[in-house]
């Protein structure tokens, strides 16, 4: 999507400070961090929402998991404990319409979610 800014920093056209890249997934930090680690993995191509995977996309959904996994650990919060949070669609907060995971760590978390 020419449009699309994730996409734009997935392809190098706008800066973002990348922690973590592979041939189908980028991990950045987020420009608007709500915890001391902030950190966004997208996958490669565009997709919009957690509602428009399918199964064609199952291999892609493990591997943007098991990036969160490796830059937790490159981060320092894989032991200290961190979260990872996927909003779909405008209700839950979603304001970038390209999948990405949220990888929060460095404080501690409440539990329900606001
Ligand atoms: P969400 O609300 O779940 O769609 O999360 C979108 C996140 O993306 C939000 O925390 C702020 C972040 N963000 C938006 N634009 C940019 C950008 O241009 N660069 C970076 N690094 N993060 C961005």
């Amino acid at each position: 999507m020419t449009e699309c800014i994730f996409c734009k920093i997935a392809q190098g056209e706008i800066p973002a400070e990348i922690v973590y890249e592979n041939e189908d997934v980028v991990v950045f930090r987020d420009l608007n961090p709500q915890a001391p680690i902030h950190l966004l993995a997208i996958p490669r191509v565009h997709i919009a929402s957690m509602n428009d995977l399918d199964n064609a996309h199952a291999a892609l959904a493990g591997k943007l998991l098991l990036a969160a996994k490796t830059v937790a650990a490159q981060e320092g919060i894989a032991d200290s404990g961190y979260r990872v949070v996927m909003n779909c669609g405008e209700g839950a907060g979603q304001t970038v319409f390209h999948i990405h995971l949220h990888i929060l760590g460095g404080r501690p978390f409440s539990w329900p979610p606001g």
